[in-house]
């Protein structure tokens, strides 16, 4: 029973979504903390902020970006640039501990030499939610994305390469990492609303990190 080596009764350390996705339950465990408190630091510097698509909506989400590259969008498009357009000045330099767990997170999964130059921070509040899109504003294809979810947990929308492909639901919890590369990186993906829940380092919200090779 209990005297294998490998005891097939514990989860998967690493769980394939799909070809090139892969879900790292619980990789960020131990830096959760750190995480956040390196989030208050980076919005106190670059604040949240709802920002507006294309289309002249209110994102529900509110955004703000670390690294040399962030992601931002208003009436004039989507697209990467070196400055906050808030502050005007540069984004905040990403915290070590980012960089870190991002190139380890990426490693496990197969992307060896992940190097990201952005990273996206996300903040839901209850009933937020992202609809279906996919990224596709980044040059290097051949790099993965890495997200981290952080707080209260979500319903990830998991989609196909075709907007009106089937779509999953996947729950993401705190201290979950994924990676999307490969065949993954250009799926149609979202976030369902953001249920009422408590979680004790974040209250009320989710965060999302993403770590992409923008440029
Ligand atoms: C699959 N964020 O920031 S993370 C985004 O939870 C975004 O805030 C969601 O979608 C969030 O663009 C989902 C998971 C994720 C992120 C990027 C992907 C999955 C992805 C890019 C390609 C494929
Ligand atoms: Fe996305």
């Amino acid at each position: 029973m209990n005297g294998d080596l490998f005891d097939s009764s514990l989860p998967p350390a690493t769980e394939a979504l799909a070809a090139g996705a892969v879900v790292l339950r619980s990789f960020a465990r131990e830096d959760e903390a750190r995480l956040l408190n390196a989030i208050a630091q980076v919005i106190a510097v670059s604040p949240l902020r709802q920002m507006t698509t294309p289309g002249g909506y209110r994102m529900s989400v509110a955004m703000t970006n670390t690294g040399e590259a962030g992601w931002v969008s208003d009436e004039r498009g989507y697209r990467y640039d070196a400055v906050d357009p808030l502050t005007r000045a540069p984004w905040p330099a990403m915290p070590a501990l980012f960089r870190g767990l991002a190139e380890r997170a990426a490693l496990q999964a197969g992307f060896a030499g992940f190097q990201p130059d952005a990273c996206l921070v996300n903040r839901y509040e209850p009933g937020a939610r992202l609809s279906l899109h996919h990224d596709y504003d980044e040059r290097d294809a051949t790099a993965p994305i890495v997200s981290v979810s952080l707080g209260v947990p979500a319903r990830f929308l998991w989609g196909g390469l075709k907007r009106t492909d089937p779509i999953k639901r996947v729950p993401l919890l705190s201290a979950d990492v994924v990676v999307w590369g490969g065949p993954s990186r250009f799926v149609y993906h979202g976030i369902a609303p953001l249920k009422s829940a408590h979680h004790p380092l974040t209250g009320e919200n989710r965060f999302n990190l993403t770590f992409r090779k923008a440029r």
